[in-house]
């Protein structure tokens, strides 16, 4: 073993299997990383979802260089700059209707965090801070902040770390192969599952609970696409009882469905929006919470003196993150990217569906420029069928991301469909050799 490698904690990673044989990436462009050989990898994952118009793109490039000499640092608290203003702004031209108020982080699990306790606090201001309960989902994933972990609903973030935050319920998740395996685009069967919300109204009652979050498309657990019916009846439910409805857009955001945002693909607006990841395409670390007016409104009061949501990082609005956040939206704008899954979603459904009826393949979904291929768990070895497509696509050149038994497929926007079907040849390829 090199011992080189001993002082780095990997995230997320068993370090000890990686260090016998590590996987390095050393440049990257448009859409592919090289290793430092000079192996040429096709990104079939936008980065970890993030790199959504391509790697190193010039213009993204350019603004954060030219940044960085120009201003490279301002304090976010009792001060400002033009940049975090402008980009403000400018989001709020992309997102859901009314969601127009923004909040800077420097993640998506800052993003989460951030959204949860607007959330406590827009009920205290308002006079109901009783509302104090926070509803998650099983198998949906909010970053690994405590909050977010304790909200999340994937069990191996979950059990190492005790019991995080007391007040959480959660959802039962929605994926059910038994009625919905091979579906195209979202499952039919499902909605009721939405009313897991009324059944907490009823043992809690609605005035003590503050919001429901969830993502639209469940992204870091395999991608499960929201059964018809299921967001508008969440919705609904939220309405009825006062609840404030969280969408985590952090991987659904910036185009990866087809539209902008989640929320615009399937017409369903949340109150409070969590997003990262494409914000800056990925360069420079940075998050952002998007609320309604009438909930940002509702803090402005009192003394004009006063700090109205105590809250808020160092790295907030930092400014190469705003300068590589705008130089992305004109990016995605003069290439129409943030729409451009929609047009690619055939040729990405056709290139994964044809793995249909390989072996051990129990399920294929797909939506936009994302899908996942779910195969049968290995007997008493779960989630190694996975990981070993993952290796061997690694090897043959392509870039995927194996999770649970699941591999996602989450390709930068800019992806061609020679591409698309290279991904598919070379999974198909992996599968074949499985045990
Ligand atoms: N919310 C959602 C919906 C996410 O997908 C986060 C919050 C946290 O974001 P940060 O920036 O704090 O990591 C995420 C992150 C995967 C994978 O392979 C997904 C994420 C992160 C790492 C891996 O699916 N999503």
């Amino acid at each position: 073993m090199d011992h080189h490698l001993d002082a780095y904690w990997m995230p997320f990673t068993a370090n000890r299997e990686f260090k016998q044989s590590p996987r390095l990436v050393a440049k990257a462009r448009d859409m592919h990383y090289w290793t430092p050989e000079g192996r040429q990898i096709l990104d079939g994952t936008a980065g970890l979802w993030c790199v959504n118009a391509g790697h190193a793109r010039p213009r993204i490039v350019e603004a954060i260089a030219r940044q960085a000499a120009d201003m490279d640092f301002a304090p976010p608290f009792q001060l400002g700059h033009p940049l975090a203003f402008e980009l403000a702004d400018r989001l709020q031209r992309y997102t859901p209707a009314g969601l127009n108020r923004v909040f800077f982080t420097n993640s998506g699990s800052e993003s989460v965090d951030t959204a949860l306790k607007i959330a406590l606090a827009y009920h205290r201001v308002r006079g109901e801070g009783q509302r104090t309960r926070l509803i998650g989902r099983e198998r949906g994933y909010h970053g690994v902040n405590i909050a977010g972990t304790a909200i999340g609903g994937m069990v191996g973030n979950r059990k190492a770390f005790g019991s995080s935050l007391s007040g959480i319920d959660h959802l039962r998740h929605t994926h059910d192969l038994a009625r919905n395996a091979f579906t195209k685009g979202q499952p039919a069967h499902g909605a009721e599952l939405a009313d897991d919300l009324a059944s907490l109204v009823a043992l809690h009652d609605a005035s003590n609970i503050a919001a429901v979050i969830v993502e639209p498309m469940a992204g870091s657990t395999g991608a499960l696409m929201p059964p018809k019916g299921y967001l508008e009846r969440l919705r609904a439910l939220c309405d009825q009882h006062g609840i404030l409805l969280i969408f985590d857009e952090v991987i659904t955001g910036f185009g990866r469905m087809g539209a902008p945002f989640a929320s615009q693909h399937y017409g369903v607006t949340p109150d409070i929006m969590t997003i990262a990841k494409g914000l800056t395409n990925g360069c420079v670390p940075m998050g952002a919470v998007c609320v309604r007016r009438e909930i940002h409104d509702a803090f402005m009061q009192g003394p004009t003196t006063a700090i109205e949501l105590p809250h808020g990082y160092t790295y907030s609005g930092h400014p190469l993150a705003c300068a590589a956040a705008l130089a992305t939206l004109d990016t995605y704008d003069e290439e129409g990217l943030l729409t451009r899954g929609a047009a690619m979603h055939h040729a990405m459904e056709e290139a994964v569906h044809s793995l249909r009826g390989l072996p051990h393949v129990i399920d294929i979904r797909n939506t936009g420029l994302v899908s996942a291929i779910e195969f049968e768990p290995r007997p008493g070895a779960p989630g190694r069928r996975a990981f070993d497509v993952y290796l061997a696509c690694w090897e043959a050149g392509v870039l995927v991301r194996a999770t649970g038994d699941t591999i996602a497929i989450s390709p930068p926007l800019i992806v061609s469909a020679p591409q698309l079907d290279q991904i598919a040849t070379t999974l198909r390829a992996a599968i074949l050799k499985l045990t």
